[in-house]
């Protein structure tokens, strides 16, 4: 009876253990995230503790990562959003649920960045960095005191300026200027916004959202409206370029990473959430990519210099606003850009 008792519990554990090997993952990745925003070294630390290969595969806005998932020509693991673009996929139903036991590393989140609006629970995504939007000035070569975007775009300084390549900021940046609220896009705003847009897109060098700063260190140009880590790092290397955040009103963006609906890696992409979540792999990111980092843990190991570059962390209390999903008009405010651009 025991023997008949034993040999059956053997098969079964035997068959679960089979079940379970069947089920196992791949050793794979499929992380879809922006451009510098993902160091190396992090993906590198993280394969030789895991032996998961990492695929970093790039993208410089949310609307190219959204329309490349959704085009379904690739199966992602994960992906990094910004707050709009979240609220957009959950509405979607294209995101998946995390599971909270993967993931005790949590607790090292600062509270503020646990609650927020685009997922209160932290049911579908966790935040990689937060920054700005601002204005770099090359001070060695622009004596005027730049506040705003109105400053910037200025006949004087055409062919001198560096700015995103992002439909939705430039939309933005002319909603502001003229004092109108920057989640509000219908058609009647962007009419309004045309003419003005177009007037500023002309002054515009370079767009470029990957690497603005390169143009700006280089000295192609002497000005730009980019991603406040960016300039944080231009801040780094010389004191001469000033991050300002524009007075007509300025935005910040919160990024997260989360796992689409059809992961075929779901374990991998909790097991790497989790990664990027200790104290000392959040600094990496930090000292690669200075943004504004959520972790309050990491943020004690950062160092004296790093927690007071002004671009990475705004000294007193600006007032800053978060996008949100516009729905259908992210279409419009795209093609509003696009036909700037070839010159409509
Ligand atoms: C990193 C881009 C910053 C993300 N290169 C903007 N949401």
């Amino acid at each position: 009876m025991l023997r008949t008792w034993l040999l059956g519990a053997a098969t079964l554990l035997a068959s679960l253990a089979f079940a379970s090997s069947a089920r196992a993952e791949d050793k794979v990745l499929n992380l879809f995230a922006w451009s510098e925003y993902v160091p190396q070294a992090v993906i590198d630390g993280f394969t030789k503790e895991t032996g998961v290969k990492v695929n970093y595969e790039t993208y410089a806005s949310n609307e190219e990562m959204l329309t490349k998932l959704l085009s379904g020509a690739a199966q992602y693991d994960l992906v990094q959003p910004s707050e709009y673009t979240i609220e957009a996929m959950i509405k979607k139903d294209l995101l998946a649920p995390l599971e909270k036991t993967k993931l005790p590393n949590l607790k090292n989140l600062a509270p503020e960045f646990t609650k927020l609006g685009h997922d209160p629970d932290m049911k579908y995504c966790v935040t990689w960095m937060a920054g700005t939007v601002g204005i770099v000035v090359n001070t060695d070569k622009v004596k005027d005191d730049i506040k705003g975007y109105k400053d910037v775009f200025q006949p004087k300084f055409a062919g001198k300026i560096v700015t995103l390549d992002d439909p939705r900021e430039l939309v933005t940046w002319v909603m502001n200027t003229k004092g109108l609220p920057i989640n509000d896009v219908n058609d009647k705003v962007l009419a309004e916004v045309k003419p003005t847009l177009a007037e500023w897109m002309k002054l515009i060098k370079i767009y470029d959202s990957d690497s603005p700063k390169t143009a700006l260190e280089n000295g192609d140009v002497i000005l730009g409206v980019v991603w406040s880590g960016e300039a944080a790092k231009l801040y780094q290397k010389d004191k001469k370029f000033k991050y300002i955040l524009p007075a007509e009103g300025a935005h910040m963006f919160i990024d997260s990473l989360a796992i689409p609906k059809g992961a075929p890696h779901k374990d991998n992409a909790h097991a790497f959430i989790n990664y990027i979540l200790r104290p000392e792999v959040s600094k990496l990111i930090s000292d690669e990519f200075p943004y504004t980092n959520p972790n309050a843990e990491a943020r004690k190991l950062l160092s004296p210099e790093e927690l007071a570059n002004p671009a990475s962390y705004p000294p007193g209390s600006p007032k800053l606003e978060l996008f949100h999903d516009i729905g259908k008009a992210s279409a419009d405010v795209d093609k509003l850009v696009t036909d700037l651009k070839s010159g409509g």
